[in-house]
């Protein structure tokens, strides 16, 4: 039956491909591994080339069990006889040997990234600023259709903007490209062991526009939120987060490094966390990760906030490093817990001498601004104290004696947060960074948000503690850091996407 399926779609394709044989369309054996990667690989470049096209075409990798296929095309995620488009992109679904390292897969894959550009679009000005926005590839990898894996993150080095996207592309792009009205800000790929290092299980499968035969349930929960956490450069070592799937039933969060080269980056284990969570226990969210890190150069550490996946015995667990902040020696790798209690930080920036500012998306509204000392190990609350709420009755009724999200801190002996956020205020709003304000004197940070789409200004050292709407960008803002040497801010924004100059005017 399957035999005979399979049969009648070849003989309808072959009809289709005919039918259509003026245009360009997809080859009608790019399926059921009839074709070799390379094969295929080769017979798209030269349509592109007879046809005068630009489209694109990526990797995408699954495992089969079936030895005749490994390295043979799947399939795709278009129809097979599909007309080819510029603009268009293709996915080659390929077979791996499942727990194979893919190295020879890898070294032939085709960027997503490769021959974009940052592209000039417009500039919004606002009453104090301006911000000048680029359009960079790609939507197809863009949330709500990632799997929730926030588009990617962005540092300077030197003269040079890096950019980590969530399909593990690395790219710089020269900060001197970026003038108002360039219409093209050339960008390079750096070639690097990071996809070895992160493809496994669903890392890159949960994006719904770039792979339409995603599977979703290989790990955890409908593959959403294992993706990078953040990026760091410190000196001259690229540091970057991410949830790192050890195997089916063990997530850790993991920082790797690597020495910054322009041509190649080897990046190796810096620190993972000890224990795992169990993807295939509910509840689980690798949404609900963090990840961020932040470097005090004074102590030589560098913070990890790791967050508790949605496991909400974990932060009161003072054994557990999930729900908590890492202080982590750089010279000799070593670690301690420095502050415990907290769902999902997002943001992390330096206060006072010693003391850390963050920003913690809540559940159904109880996102927080909290002041937490690096010396003093204190407690934050979560999922003790919360001013959220259980996003359904089920989890409310289910978790009430571990989870009771009690309003008040203080009364429990938490630490209150120094700001937050009710859903009937605000909705859904969920903070991401949180960076000074080198703008106004008058004001300490620029906080910035995801569905708020707005950039807040935060008082806290000059009276009374204030957040107040500073711009309303309109995307969501995943990223942003200042230009010492410019004396601007880059967003990374991901809607369009774009990447965003803000300048002082
Ligand atoms: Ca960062
Ligand atoms: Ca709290």
């Amino acid at each position: 039956m399957k035999k005979e399926l399979i049969l009648l779609s070849l003989l309808l394709i072959s009809l289709i491909y005919y039918a259509q044989s003026n245009q360009a369309t997809l080859p009608n054996n790019f399926n059921n591994c009839q074709v070799s990667l390379d094969q295929a690989v080769e017979e798209l470049q030269e349509i592109k080339t007879q046809n005068e096209l630009n489209f694109e075409f990526k990797i995408v990798r699954e495992v089969t069990e079936r030895e005749e296929c490994i390295d043979k095309i799947l399939g795709t995620n278009l129809e097979q006889g599909a007309e080819l488009q510029n603009g268009l992109l293709l996915d080659l679904v390929v077979g791996v040997v499942k727990n194979s390292d893919n190295a020879k897969t890898l070294t032939k894959e085709i960027s997503l990234y490769q021959n974009s550009f940052a592209q000039y679009i417009d500039s919004q000005d606002y009453d104090s600023v301006t911000l000048i926005n680029y359009k960079i590839c790609c939507i197809e990898n863009t949330h709500p259709n990632s799997g929730s894996k926030p588009l990617g993150y962005i540092d300077v080095f030197q003269d040079k903007l890096f950019f980590l996207s969530n399909t593990g592309e690395l790219i710089y792009s020269n900060l001197d490209d970026f003038k108002q009205n360039a219409t093209k800000i050339p960008q390079t790929v750096i070639d690097s062991n990071i996809k070895k290092i992160t493809d496994k299980f669903n890392f890159y499968s949960g994006f719904r526009r770039l792979n339409k035969e995603a599977s979703y349930n290989n790990i955890g929960q409908d593959g959403w939120g294992e993706s990078f956490k953040d990026v760091l450069i410190i000196e001259d070592k690229l540091y970057v987060s991410f949830t790192e799937q050890i195997n089916q039933g063990c997530v850790k969060m993991s920082i790797i490094v690597g020495d910054i080269n322009f041509q190649y980056i080897e990046f190796e284990n810096f620190y993972s966390t000890k224990d795992c969570v169990d993807p295939n226990v509910e509840p689980y969210n690798a949404q609900q990760a963090s990840g961020r890190m932040l470097h005090i150069a004074s102590d030589n550490k560098l913070l990890f906030a790791v967050g508790d996946f949605k496991k909400f015995d974990l932060p009161q667990d003072q054994d557990s490093e999930f729900g908590k902040i890492i202080s982590i020696d750089l010279l000799n790798n070593e670690s301690q817990i420095i502050s415990i209690g907290h769902r999902n930080i997002q943001g992390m920036a330096l206060i006072y001498d010693e003391k850390v500012i963050s920003t913690e998306h809540g559940p159904k509204g109880g996102d927080e601004i909290n002041i937490i000392s690096i010396d003093n190990v204190e407690n934050y609350g979560w999922p003790i104290s919360s001013y959220g709420d259980h996003y359904s009755e089920y989890l409310k009724t289910t978790y009430a004696s571990v989870a009771p999200l009690n309003k008040s801190h203080s009364e429990y002996g938490f630490v209150e947060p120094i700001f937050y956020f009710t859903y009937e205020e605000i909705n859904s709003n969920g903070f991401s960074q949180i960076i000074s304000n080198y703008f106004d004197s008058t004001s300490d940070f620029f906080v910035t948000s995801l569905n708020g789409r707005t950039i807040y200004n935060l008082q806290v050292t000059n009276g009374p503690i204030k957040l107040t709407q500073f711009i309303q960008t309109g995307e969501r803002i995943r990223d942003i850091i200042f230009v010492e040497s410019k004396k601007l801010y880059i967003l990374l924004q991901e809607d369009t996407p774009k990447l965003s100059l803000l300048i002082d005017r």
